[in-house]
């Protein structure tokens, strides 16, 4: 598995449509999917997944450069529910992991059911995409890995070890797996990710490689704020291992947004349903600049607090000198749960298709 800093054949969405995860009929959060795809779009070629039902009205709301296509799904979570790409070393070909979705934890704690739609998003994509898929026993969520593209794997326990996801398997089974599909040595398990993050501690929204051996990682200097013990934990771990080319890493603090809290006016919009995470006023939100997805010669990254986003901004770019970052407000992707890490799935280029 390349890392996502890596060259890319281009970027793949999904549209987000439930009105019980999205408020006011997922409008303002269309329109912050628009942005982004528009932003990624100056870098890469973006294809956006979209039902029958919504598919003129996303046609009508996006850039003709990008490519709207039919996609059944049950959320708009593409890092999650897309393929995991993998390269063939030497033949360049390019190929998909597919693994088993469970919407973060089936029955058990996961956000939303069925899911049946989101688990057939990664072989639509690679018949699309004309890449082999290998279909893992396991399921995993894209957003629970990082990689550095030279054999190095960042995760955390409460995802990977939860038993909501793979209850039969062992840390050691889930590692040969991850070894197995993704062509892994090094496998370093951070304990927790930011606080209340509903994905049970997604890696991707505590930490990242900018390349191989550097490492940002969300942060915060305030001692009664729970992420303050998360963020210090994370980075005694990274400051003691090692990666799979024997390098220490390079561990660069970003500050992160807020608090920042769900308001009555946000809660009121949502439709209800059962099955639905609730979304009540003043539930805190897990918000962090480094849920961000690297494209061709640029960064986009959300921008979530008027008081911090420059100096968020400022600390990317910092890390990523030969690339253009550039600042979304994304704020109604946050609501929905994630950021633009997670609604973003990057197709390397390889050398050849299958
Ligand atoms: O963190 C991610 N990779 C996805 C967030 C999904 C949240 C679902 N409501």
């Amino acid at each position: 598995m390349p890392g996502e800093f890596e060259p890319h054949a281009g970027c793949w969405m999904l549209w987000p449509e439930r009105g019980d995860n999205w408020r006011l009929g997922a409008k303002p959060a269309q329109q912050c999917f628009v942005a982004i795809a528009t932003a990624i779009a100056r870098f890469e070629p973006v294809t956006m997944g979209v039902s029958r039902a919504h598919f003129e009205d996303a046609r009508h709301q996006l850039p003709a450069a990008i490519r709207v296509v039919e996609m059944a799904h049950d959320d708009a979570w593409m890092r999650d529910v897309g393929p995991t790409f993998v390269v063939h070393d030497q033949r360049g070909l390019v190929a998909g992991v597919d693994w088993g979705f469970n919407a973060w934890g089936g029955l058990d704690g996961g956000l939303y059911f069925p899911w049946h739609d989101d688990d057939l998003v990664a072989g639509k994509v690679l018949e699309i995409a004309g890449a082999d898929r290998y279909r893992a026993p396991l399921v995993l969520e894209g957003g629970s890995i990082h990689v550095d593209g030279e054999g190095t794997l960042l995760t955390t326990e409460e995802c990977l070890l939860n038993p909501n996801r793979n209850p039969s398997l062992s840390r050691a089974e889930i590692e040969a797996y991850l070894r197995g599909y993704l062509d892994v040595e090094r496998i370093v398990w951070l304990p927790r990710g930011v606080y209340l993050d509903e994905t049970d501690g997604h890696v991707d929204n505590l930490c990242c490689f900018a390349r191989p051996g550097v490492v940002l990682l969300s942060w915060t200097d305030d001692p009664d704020d729970p992420v303050y013990a998360i963020c210090r934990e994370a980075r005694a771990i990274l400051e003691k291992e090692r990666d799979a080319r024997g390098r220490v890493f390079e561990v660069h603090p970003v500050q992160q947004p807020g608090p920042l809290c769900q308001t009555a006016e946000e809660s009121a919009g949502l439709a209800y349903s059962h099955s639905a995470k609730p979304r009540r006023p003043g539930d805190r939100l897990a918000g962090s600049y480094i849920n961000f997805y690297i494209a061709n010669g640029g960064v986009v990254m959300p921008l979530l607090d008027d008081a911090r986003d420059a100096a968020a901004v400022a600390a990317v770019q910092a890390c990523f000198p030969d690339r253009e970052v550039v600042g979304v407000p994304a704020r109604e992707v946050l609501l929905g749960g994630g950021n633009i890490h997670c609604i973003t799935q990057q197709q390397p280029i390889g050398s050849q298709s299958t």
